[in-house]
């Protein structure tokens, strides 16, 4: 898009400027600043050293974007065998933040940020909010948690870098944000999207009418959501919704955005690497197919990473989007390569649930997916809330409600799986990240 068209578009904001390079500029960026990555992991991280040389690459062999499949892939796991400062590439003086997100087991990850990559994650986070349109007249309440996740901050200092009103409310307390909410006058919110259903549900017990209030746009991210959920989300509050993605392995939220399209995420490519590959060959797939995403670092000083796997599942979008920005496009996020169970042969992803049960009930959000193993074979179980209005402790209404859902489910899935309906209010809400799958898989 010309400097002219880009004028024209009401939601250009000058911070946005990256997002619009020629493509021929953004590769020979992305290039230059790989190449210094590559040599500055190779000479300062014995672990990307021992690994490149093992796969005998030497910093010099590459020259082209071409060559990035000749490097070795970094996991998880690897984080974990480092911890906790193995991977940094700076040293502690001159490392002004650390972050570390949690697993489910063990110890946590941790990451590190200088000072000029605290810039960077601010920059990429003033694109990302500006990108959803929020600018230095918003009021921004930032309800993803404020501490080692990154959520917290990186919202908070990207509102804060476009000059929003910022009030970092950190997530819980529930009526408390929905005061907040009505009291300032907030107009935009970033928080996981479960929350924000908690919120609005919230908000209805407290007789507060969301789509009245000023509030008109909401970040939400951190969790896979489904489009379903976004409409859901939209029509409840009367908000446009909009994607933000990132993991702390690559700095935190920040690594892409939705813009006004709402249709994919633009990755922040002059900053972040995107490749796709197929997670059994390790092979990189072509622009449009689905497979892992892998993201490289290419500007982060103390700790960074090369072709990061980040276990996500989605695809390259091949269209250049409307909105005019150059930077490619990531497909939504639904699932994680780990989140996939198989019942009777079929893979299954809980975002297929999430879906078919919004498809059948829009005001449906609550539902737990709970593993089980019994025979060496998974079974699972689909644990739906009801809403008030559907409740009813009649046994032939409550099989009907069931018959629908496992219909319902069935046409997506194509297989038959058991489901139970729960009275209103027995799943526990989410202050972060839902918890919708629970494995006992391991208990058999
Ligand atoms: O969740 C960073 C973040 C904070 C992103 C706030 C967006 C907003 P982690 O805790 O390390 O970091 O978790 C990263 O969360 O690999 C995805 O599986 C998932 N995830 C993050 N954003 C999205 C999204 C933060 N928009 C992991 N859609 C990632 C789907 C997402 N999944």
């Amino acid at each position: 898009m010309s400097q002219y068209k880009r004028m024209e578009n009401p939601m250009f904001n000058p911070v946005s400027a990256p997002d619009y390079l020629p493509p021929e500029k953004l590769r020979e960026l992305q290039t230059e600043r790989f190449a210094f990555i590559i040599r500055r992991a190779y000479e300062n991280v014995p672990f990307y050293r021992k690994r490149m040389d093992d796969k005998n690459v030497k910093p010099e062999d590459f020259r082209t974007l071409d060559d990035v499949k000749k490097l070795p892939f970094t996991i998880k796991a690897d984080l974990r065998d480092t911890y906790p400062f193995g991977l940094f590439a700076s040293p502690l003086k001159d490392i002004v933040r650390l972050h570390a997100s949690s697993g489910t087991t063990g110890k946590p990850i941790v990451v590190a940020y200088t000072k000029s990559d605290l810039d960077v994650w601010q920059e990429t986070m003033m694109r990302t909010m500006a990108a959803a349109g929020v600018s230095k007249d918003d009021i921004v309440q930032v309800a993803f948690g404020y501490g080692l996740f990154t959520g917290g901050l990186g919202a908070h200092y990207g509102a804060e870098g476009l000059g929003a009103t910022v009030i970092p409310a950190s997530g819980g307390n529930t009526e408390r944000q929905i005061m907040l909410m009505k009291d300032f006058g907030v107009t935009a919110v970033a928080c996981t999207p479960s929350y924000f259903v908690h919120i609005i549900e919230v908000a209805e017990k407290m007789g507060v009418d969301l789509h009245k209030l000023p509030l008109r746009r909401g970040m939400f991210g951190a969790e896979p959501w489904t489009e379903e959920m976004r409409r859901h989300i939209e029509e409840s509050a009367g908000i446009r919704a909009f994607d933000i993605y990132g993991l702390s392995e690559i700095t935190g939220p920040g690594v892409g955005a939705a813009c006004e399209c709402q249709c994919g995420l633009h990755i922040f490519e002059d900053h972040y690497y995107p490749e796709i590959i197929d997670p059994d060959t390790l092979e990189v797939l072509p622009d449009g197919q689905e497979g892992e995403l892998v993201l490289s670092t290419l500007s982060k000083m103390a700790m960074p990473m090369i072709r990061y796997r980040t276990r996500d599942l989605t695809s390259i979008m091949t269209e250049r989007c409307a909105c005019g920005r150059t930077i490619r496009r990531i497909s939504k996020i639904s699932h994680r390569s780990d989140d996939m169970f198989i019942i009777r042969g079929v893979n299954v992803f809980p975002s297929q649930i999430e879906t078919a049960i919004l498809n059948e009930e829009k005001n449906l959000p609550h539902y737990k997916i709970i593993l089980t193993r019994s025979h060496g074979l998974d079974n699972v179980e689909v644990d739906i809330e009801m809403t008030q209005e559907m409740f009813s402790d009649k046994v032939s209404a409550i099989e009907s409600l069931t018959a629908r859902f496992s219909h319902a489910i069935e046409k997506v899935l194509g297989i038959r799986v058991a489901v139970k309906m729960l009275p209103p209010n027995s799943i526990p809400r989410s202050e972060g990240k839902a918890k919708r799958v629970i494995d006992r898989r391991g208990n058999n």
